[in-house]
């Protein structure tokens, strides 16, 4: 059983606030990621959706039909396993939930690998992306994301660490078992959640725990 007494830290309930488990607020907007920030090339950016598809056949969307679908906000903080926190978001963009119904899922499927600009990917459970929680986000305050920041598309989810958001989306595969993505194979947890403060997998882990 998850006992609260057992963390040091100040856990706070509600975890979408900050601070969150560990957490600090940054004072500006920090950019982190591997690589370089990559070019966008309209003509050529095309959004794939594959793999367990309920109709088996791959989904590819241009970036004009990507700009049709139905656009959602959704508020949340970045929160980085490095411990800052980017607070008082409001994301634009597509639902990932809004793009499941759109090209659906087979039945079986149990998580999803957001696949990014030079092979970045996250896995996540299809339950951590189903029910309105995560974006394929567009935009931050009205604003078009600058490119540092993922333009032209990037994942928010924000109930888990920064790396669960890959930066500069190409698609979306639908997977029947889990498989770890870049970050989730060089260590860092593969659940990711913030309020459990799962950041590294060799961490001793609180097991699951309530939900608050
Ligand atoms: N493509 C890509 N996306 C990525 C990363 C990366 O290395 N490559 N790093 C992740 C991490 S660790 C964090 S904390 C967030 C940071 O987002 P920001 O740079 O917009 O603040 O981007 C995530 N998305
Ligand atoms: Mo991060």
């Amino acid at each position: 059983m998850w006992d609260f007494s057992v963390t040091k830290r100040d856990v706070q309930p509600s975890f979408g606030r900050v601070p969150a488990p560990g957490q600090r607020v940054a004072k500006s907007w920090f950019t982190q990621h591997y690589g370089p920030v990559p070019r966008f090339h309209p003509g050529r950016w095309e959004f794939r959706v594959f793999g367990a598809t309920a109709i088996p056949r791959k989904h590819v969307l241009t970036f004009k039909e990507f700009q049709k679908l139905p656009t959602s906000r959704l508020s949340g903080d970045i929160h980085c396993v490095t411990k800052w926190t980017w607070p008082n978001n409001n994301w634009g963009g597509v639902l990932v939930s809004t793009l499941l119904d759109i090209a659906p899922p087979a039945a079986d499927v149990t998580h999803v690998m957001v696949w990014a600009e030079y092979g970045y990917s996250a896995n996540l459970r299809i339950s951590d992306v189903m029910s309105g929680q995560a974006i394929f986000a567009t935009h931050n305050h009205g604003e078009q994301l600058s490119p540092e920041h993922g333009f032209p598309l990037r994942l928010v989810v924000p109930h888990l660490y920064g790396y669960k958001g890959p930066k500069w989306v190409r698609g979306i595969e639908y997977m029947v078992g889990d498989r770890r993505g870049f970050w989730e194979e060089r260590g860092y947890h593969n659940l990711g959640e913030v309020r459990r403060e799962r950041r590294y997998s060799y961490e001793e882990d609180p097991g699951e725990g309530p939900d608050f």
